[in-house]
């Protein structure tokens, strides 16, 4: 979900890799396949179903200049 007024990106460089997408869903539409980065626009909200393939811990972070110096990061954890 991003709440803001900007638009934002979730970006994990390997995440992706490590994963097998089964749906992303946003509003109406159900999209299938290999799926490597969600834009959210301002309000927007979409759901991610995936299953975990590799364990490991991935950096997530929004390349928009300025956003990740601003301290929007994060990390994903995944463990077996
Ligand atoms: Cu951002």
């Amino acid at each position: 979900m991003n709440p803001s007024q900007l638009k934002h990106y979730f970006t994990a460089k390997d995440f992706a890799d490590g994963i097998w997408t089964q749906k992303v869903q946003a509003s109406k539409v159900e999209i299938k396949g290999a799926i490597h980065e969600l834009q959210l626009k301002p309000g927007a909200e979409a759901e991610w179903v995936f299953v975990p393939l590799k364990s490991g811990t991935y950096v997530l972070r929004c390349p928009i200049p300025g956003h990740t110096e601003a301290g929007m990061t994060g990390e994903i954890a995944i463990k077996n």
